[in-house]
């Protein structure tokens, strides 16, 4: 089944789902087998692999040993046209709409286009959202773009609207990597309330209480990156904070 249609349909049951992010940088690859033998027992949902900057290329033999230990589908998180990798199920094509840089909104794009055509990888056209978090993230330091300000949930709200009427089918709320704070829950509930599309929201939640309060507001899919490797109890919370989520959707 197609990732497009398996997010759209949770998305409308409203089932939520948890995603881990692998950084090729931070991933060591000793580490990454332990990671992913321990996920088997806890309910992830999708890998996302990638990153703004990378500088060990190794997304392939990522790719390869989330393969070897689990079926749990693997999407591309990518920071530029250059990383793009065959192996993996899907690409979210990103188009950064909460800056004013062509090049993110539409110039890698143009590069990557003949690549992806061929890859084979499912495109998952990504509205992509960058939110303040009281820190310059190294993404808003590469892309040259100010992230949306995160006591404007009425600007986040708009540039949603606008992304969903231009057709793209997913939003990406993204605080960045390792994030002081997260994407507020007003700010998610407000994006919630205006378009349709499944909302990703991801940066800075390190902890049970603010992936309850992302989902809470309306995220349909979390993603953890940093939280999960600095902690090795937030694996089990996460997964059992989303199955009651899915348990009480499922009773309603
Ligand atoms: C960053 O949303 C991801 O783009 C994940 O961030 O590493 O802070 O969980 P963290």
């Amino acid at each position: 089944q197609r990732l497009q249609t398996i997010l759209r349909t949770n998305k409308e049951s409203g089932r939520k789902a948890l995603a881990i992010l692998l950084d090729p940088d931070k991933v060591r690859q000793d580490e990454l087998a332990e990671l992913l033998v321990k996920t088997q027992q806890y309910s992830v949902d999708f890998f996302l692999v990638g990153g703004s900057l990378v500088t060990d290329y190794t997304h392939k033999e990522i790719v390869a040993s989330i393969r070897k230990h689990t079926n749990v589908p693997v999407i591309l998180f990518p920071g530029n046209s250059l990383h793009i990798e065959a192996s993996a199920d899907a690409i979210l094509l990103l188009s950064l709409i909460s800056g004013r840089n062509a090049d993110f909104l539409i110039g890698q794009h143009v590069i990557a286009a003949p690549l992806l055509k061929r890859s084979g990888l499912e495109i998952l056209p990504t509205g992509y959202m960058l939110v303040d978090s009281g820190t310059q993230t190294t993404v808003s330091y590469i892309s040259g773009t100010t992230p949306l300000p995160r006591d404007k949930p009425d600007v986040a709200a708009c540039t949603a609207m606008a992304g969903e009427m231009l057709g793209l089918s997913l939003l990406y709320l993204d605080a960045g990597s390792g994030a002081r704070w997260p994407v507020s829950a007003a700010m998610i509930e407000a994006v919630r309330a205006a378009v349709d599309v499944p909302i990703i929201v991801g940066g800075g939640i390190n902890s049970g209480e603010k992936a309850y309060s992302a989902l809470k507001a309306g995220a349909d899919l979390i993603v953890v990156g940093n939280g999960i490797e600095q902690n090795p109890d937030l694996l089990p919370e996460l997964s059992t904070i989303v199955r009651d989520f899915n348990q009480s959707a499922v009773q309603a």
